[in-house]
């Protein structure tokens, strides 16, 4: 795992237009992408925080396009709300910029704490998953009159889960660190799902799934609720915004919050979709989306979510066959832990199917 200093992280920050003195600093969250520090600051009127994060420039290669894609969709967003916490607030650097380059080529940026706030790592009751499905989807009502054009595809093929599939397949071939011997049974489960993962993409080919503005990494921890109300606030973790797939969006929320365990459990009998939180989540995003989803997006949204958990198990899988470069690792086989839920998670769905597709006809 990459570490910062103090010193390294307390420079960055100076180098951005914050008010008062630094009283503390440390890391925060549990992204598995950018390393997140919380900075506490004090002035004359009391406490401000910000939340500061260096950009994984290994996951995002070219660091000012996401942050010019963060600058286009915040001022889009901020047109269209009073609330200031309603819209991740960019702080801008002293020399006017969106970010900060450090003298070892590390990319910095700053955001105000959305205060008074909660983000959990998973719902602690159905309205939870209710909310984050309504900031959801209203985050992708509120976009459909963004010009796409203005986008950079940040990652290009970040949700092409056919050449997920390719880039896999290559991971297991050339199996740099020995390690697929052990995993036989996690790739002979990819590989029997293989005529499954073209399913959107031809859809979409044929004229019946839209590319949209989507958000792309709809994770329980990518919203803020009212601490008071608990009630959507904020959509967070905007590196990702990019044209996409709605059913995408909406099946990466299912894949992580609609668990009845963690990512990373590793007991996978305690692994399994919890039913009456799909059902919560499709109630709150298409009441989110206003209307805006056609008949086929909304009949698309069980193959959406089982699309997302494969891909992301397949992503884990592959990580884990080249050596844990990807994704931030607490452990050894973490990746190949959290790959192990993704699949018992997509063996739940596919025994679940018709529940899940009566689920969606109900509200369509
Ligand atoms: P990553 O891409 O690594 O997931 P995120 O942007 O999601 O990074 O940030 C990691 C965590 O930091 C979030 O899950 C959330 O808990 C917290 N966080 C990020 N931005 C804010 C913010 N503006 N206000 C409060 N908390 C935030
Ligand atoms: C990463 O950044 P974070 O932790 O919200 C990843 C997602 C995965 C997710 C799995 C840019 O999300 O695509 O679905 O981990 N983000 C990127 O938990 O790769
Ligand atoms: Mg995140």
């Amino acid at each position: 795992m990459r570490t910062i200093s103090i010193e390294k992280t307390l420079s960055a920050f100076s180098a951005f237009e914050t008010t008062g003195t630094v009283v503390g600093c440390a890391p925060y969250g549990n992204g598995h992408i950018n390393d997140t520090f919380l900075v506490n600051c004090q002035d004359i009127n009391g406490e401000k925080r910000y939340i500061l994060q260096a950009v994984n420039t290994n996951v995002f290669k070219k660091p000012t396009q996401v942050m010019h894609n963060i600058q286009k969709v915040t001022s889009f967003l901020r047109e269209h709300t009073n609330d200031t916490r309603h819209v991740l607030s960019l702080v801008y650097a002293k020399d006017g910029r969106s970010h900060h380059t450090d003298g070892e080529g590390r990319v910095w940026r700053v955001y105000d704490f959305v205060e008074d706030s909660l983000c959990l790592e998973s719902p602690e009751c159905c309205e939870d998953f209710y909310q984050s499905a309504v900031a959801f989807g209203d985050f992708q009502k509120r976009l459909s009159a963004f010009p796409v054009d203005e986008l950079f595809e940040v990652i290009p093929d970040f949700h092409n889960t056919p050449d997920r599939y390719c880039k896999f397949l290559q991971a297991v071939q050339e199996d740099v660190c020995g390690r697929a011997a052990d995993v036989r049974e996690e790739i002979a489960f990819v590989k029997a799902r293989a005529s499954f993962f073209s399913l959107l993409a031809d859809a979409h080919r044929e004229g019946r799934l839209p590319l949209r503005v989507t958000h792309n990494d709809t994770k329980m921890n990518n919203v803020m609720l009212d601490k008071h109300t608990r009630s959507a606030l904020c959509v967070i973790d905007l590196d990702t915004i990019m044209p996409g797939f709605s059913v995408n969006d909406f099946g990466d929320s299912i894949r992580f919050g609609a668990s009845t365990a963690a990512e990373d459990e590793t007991n996978l009998s305690k692994v399994s979709l919890d039913i009456s939180l799909f059902e919560m989540y499709v109630k709150g995003f298409l009441a989110g989306c206003g209307g805006m989803l056609t008949a086929e997006e909304i009949e698309l949204l069980p193959e959406g979510a089982k699309m997302m958990t494969i891909e992301c198990g397949m992503r884990f899988l592959t990580d884990y066959l080249q050596g844990d470069v990807y994704f931030k690792t607490k452990y050894d086989n973490h990746n190949l832990v959290r790959c192990r839920t993704q699949f018992k998670l997509v063996a739940d769905m596919e025994e679940k199917w018709a529940q899940l597709k009566a689920i969606v006809r109900k509200y369509r």
